[in-house]
């Protein structure tokens, strides 16, 4: 049994989406980060960065992991799926998923930040970071030109990637002109598990879909997040 620690973010979705694709029995702990409950020490005890998501191997002897991509690849290794086993196939999958880890998901974090949460509009910042963002889509759009998934077959690293490109429009950033990412993004969607993994759990916004009404609610109520320092590093 896995111990899985989590929000209704991108980074919490990409673990509920790997453990709902290997069928990984795992029992659910909901943090409420606007209440600040990842800095609480029984959480820092598990990681001691404070933030979501983290698991807790139970069948391990309690083994601990933090940061998303660590626990893909602790998942796929854990099982033997979602990563090929050869050196090459292997380095493909690591590629595309330290993509997401140091590009897609920072630069939308940012993007998220100043487009969404920060209470200035400071235009230069969102410029940069929304620039960066379709930077990073045009080069996924190229790869899966040729390409139906970024590293072989199915792997962690689309689950990393998709999981953040989903919310595109909360980054307020199109992707109408990247055909390929758009086919991808969709096909992906179709997984039965991918559509269990991201009501694990639900978010209370539908950062997939597009009602800006509804953007704004939530951002609203998430800037207070921003206002008390919690997220000036992106990541929600
Ligand atoms: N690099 C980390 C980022 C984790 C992260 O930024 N988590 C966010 C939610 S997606 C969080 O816990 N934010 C609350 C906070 O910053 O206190 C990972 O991929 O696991």
């Amino acid at each position: 049994m896995i111990d899985l620690y989590t929000a209704a973010t991108p980074n919490g979705h990409k673990v509920s989406i790997a453990l709902e694709e290997l069928g990984l029995p795992y029992a659910m702990h909901v943090l409420d980060l606007s209440a600040n409950e990842q800095k609480q020490p029984a959480f820092l005890a598990i990681n001691p960065n404070g933030r979501i998501p983290a698991i807790v191997d139970r069948d391990e002897g309690d083994f601990a992991v933090f940061e998303s991509g660590a626990i893909l690849i602790y998942l796929a290794e854990k099982t033997g799926r979602l990563m090929p086993q050869d050196m090459k196939g292997r380095s493909r999958v690591l590629q595309w998923l330290m993509f997401q880890m140091g590009g897609i998901g920072p630069m939308m974090g940012q993007a998220n930040v100043f487009y969404r949460y920060f209470p200035e509009k400071i235009q230069p910042a969102i410029d940069r970071y929304q620039g960066e963002v379709r930077r990073l889509f045009r080069v996924l759009d190229g790869h899966l030109a040729s390409n139906e998934y970024l590293a072989g077959d199915y792997s962690v690293a689309d689950i990393a990637n998709w999981a953040w490109v989903r919310t595109h429009n909360w980054s307020g950033v199109a992707i109408d002109d990247l055909p390929h990412l758009a086919r991808w993004r969709d096909q992906i969607r179709a997984r039965p598990a991918v559509q269990r993994g991201i009501e694990r759990p639900p978010s209370s916004f539908d950062r997939d879909g597009d009602s800006e009404e509804q953007a704004r609610a939530f951002s609203e109520k998430a800037r207070s997040m921003v206002e008390t320092g919690q997220s000036r590093s992106g990541g929600v």
